[in-house]
């Protein structure tokens, strides 16, 4: 059975809400609070000492889009747009959203990535409201409804859902986003996603 390592309102929480839409799995939370995600024995697992982590059969797999499209070639191919160019699109965003928007949200508290003065780690998290908001406003004229691409939903969706949950956090003011907002309600609609919020992922 698949297992994946994952920790509530962690990027973790696409594959959680992934996963939900019909593949047998087990979780492994892994504990922030006490850093286990630190200790030898995780990093053992995944030297970059983050969540996600996909135990696949054939071994441990890291980064949540290469474990979204795994998941996508492998249990949940109705996640994946047919035609290149639409399955490109959703590509797209996916790595936006690995590349800057959750980058971006790190800037928040993970500071100490890319600087070791507390002034520069208070000018990152003051940034991340602008950042975030910035982000938004790149993604919300995209978003063609009910779903990002449509009728139904990709791999993209439940990225972008995770990181949606942080908006509010990250001091956006998500009601000027109504398509993002409409979006977000859609998602909520899903019983994988109404899963994935009964289990304590986010909040
Ligand atoms: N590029 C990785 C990033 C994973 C990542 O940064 N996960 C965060 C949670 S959102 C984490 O595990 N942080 C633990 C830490 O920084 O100690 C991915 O997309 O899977």
């Amino acid at each position: 059975m698949l297992k994946l390592y994952c920790a509530p309102n962690t990027i973790s929480v696409a594959v959680v809400a992934a996963l939900n839409e019909g593949v047998h799995w087990e979780q492994k939370r892994i504990d922030f609070k006490s850093g286990e995600q630190t200790k030898p024995d995780y990093l053992a697992l995944n030297p970059k000492g983050r969540v996600p982590v996909l135990v696949t059969p054939e071994g441990p797999l890291t980064e949540t889009g290469a474990i979204l499209e795994y998941l996508g070639d492998t249990a949940l191919p109705q996640l994946v747009p047919a035609d290149p160019l639409q399955k490109a699109r959703m590509r797209e965003v996916m790595y936006y959203l690995a590349t800057t928007m959750h980058v971006n949200h790190a800037h928040k508290m993970r500071g100490y990535r890319w600087a070791d003065q507390q002034s520069s780690y208070d000018d990152m998290t003051a940034k991340v409201p602008e950042t975030m908001t910035a982000s938004c406003a790149y993604l919300e004229p995209q978003i063609v409804g009910p779903y990002l691409f449509g009728p139904e939903p990709t791999l993209a969706d439940f990225y972008l859902y995770a990181i949606s949950c942080w908006l509010e956090g990250d001091g956006v003011k998500t009601s000027d986003f109504p398509n993002l907002t409409a979006w977000k309600a859609t998602m909520e609609t899903r019983a994988s996603v109404q899963k994935t919020l009964a289990d304590g992922f986010v909040g």
